[in-house]
């Protein structure tokens, strides 16, 4: 008999959920029409973004909130993604070790995502990774992600809750924070409080904060000393990410992201078939045709757009209806 992988994911079946977020990973079609399935039951996990530079502390104190969040009786999925591990090597390798504690927990689903391919396809694939263990019934998704660019402001956008990870010393750089990075930090956490600097780096938070723009859907960030090798300060930010979820259940706040991912979702699905048809069709000889008469003022850019748009029109529609769907026997 066959079963859906979509359906064998929604009853909690971590071997399915792996196989359906590798697919996702190879950017595979027919993974998303499973997805197509898997959607209406997402939406009820809590989603906490931790994100920060190599090396900050990002993986331990994930494992350190695992660990609190499976005291408390929650479910936990963590997604980890590294952009820069094609490079470095070893990253993944390391953040596997680290949260070895919890690997052997049915109730803790741990995926590390590789980079591959361009950037957009990585964060696509991430997104599509927090919805299978929200679909699979994961309480909280913690989504770990360096800090490196478009991929990072992609991720946190997709949080709930987004944690920036410092250490001791980086008073230099928070001056050259991204803006999509700084406008999204909710909470920020100092972790390594055991080395020099760390009263020093929260005077200088306190002090951008005070002087910063305020934002209806987001109280001023908490600040958070840790030592997550000591998973010392993990109590206290469970507590402020709860405190930030309340705050933005209690204003609707939670509601207005939430329509607002869904919404960045949707234009990003469709920048995304668009770009995949015009791919396809440059295989093809209709864009050199295009082309060519741009060249030789047969038509301009506009009418030549026009036509390029009203083909793409054509393919897209057959993409409507249902799609195939991946089984396994
Ligand atoms: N001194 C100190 N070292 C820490 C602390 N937290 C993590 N580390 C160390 O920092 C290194 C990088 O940690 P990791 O969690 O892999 O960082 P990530 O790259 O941000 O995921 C590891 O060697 C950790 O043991 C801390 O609170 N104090
Ligand atoms: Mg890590």
């Amino acid at each position: 008999m066959k079963i859906n992988l979509a359906d064998r994911v929604l009853k909690g079946d971590v071997q399915a959920a792996a196989r359906m977020i590798s697919l996702i990973e190879d950017l595979s079609p027919e993974a998303l029409a499973e997805m197509d399935s898997l959607y209406p039951h997402t939406g009820r996990a809590y989603i906490v973004g931790v994100t920060g530079a190599p090396g900050v502390g990002k993986s331990t104190l994930t494992d350190n909130l695992v660990g609190f969040f499976r005291n408390e009786g929650k479910s936990v999925g963590v997604v980890a993604i590294d952009p820069t591990s094609a490079l470095t090597g070893g990253a993944i390798l390391g953040d596997r070790v680290r949260m070895l504690r919890h690997s052997t927990d049915p109730r803790v689903f741990i995926r590390s995502l590789a980079t591959r391919g361009w950037a957009g396809g990585l964060a696509r694939a991430a997104i599509g990774a927090v919805h299978v263990m929200d679909a699979m019934g994961k309480d909280i998704v913690l989504v770990e992600t360096v800090g490196s660019g478009q991929v990072e402001i992609d991720i946190v956008k997709a949080a709930d809750t987004t944690l920036v990870v410092l250490n001791p010393g980086a008073g230099d750089e928070i001056q050259m924070m991204k803006a999509g990075i700084l406008e999204a930090v909710d909470i920020f956490v100092i972790n390594k409080a055991d080395k020099e600097g760390a009263d020093r780096l929260k005077a200088d938070l306190d002090f951008m904060l005070m002087t910063g723009t305020k934002h209806p859907d987001r109280p001023s960030p908490a600040i958070v000393p840790t030592e997550a090798i000591h998973d010392k300060g993990t109590a206290e930010l469970a507590a402020a990410i709860a405190g930030h979820r309340a705050f933005l259940e209690k204003s609707g706040g939670l509601a207005r992201r939430r329509r607002e991912r869904a919404r960045l979702e949707l234009l990003e699905t469709v920048e995304g078939l668009v770009k995949d048809r015009i791919r396809l069709l440059d295989a093809g000889d209709f864009l050199e045709k295009l082309v060519d008469d741009l060249q030789s003022g047969r038509t301009d850019p506009r009418r030549a757009a026009l036509e390029l748009a009203a083909r793409l029109a054509g393919d897209l529609n057959e993409l409507k209806g249902p799609g195939e769907r991946w089984t396994l026997s």
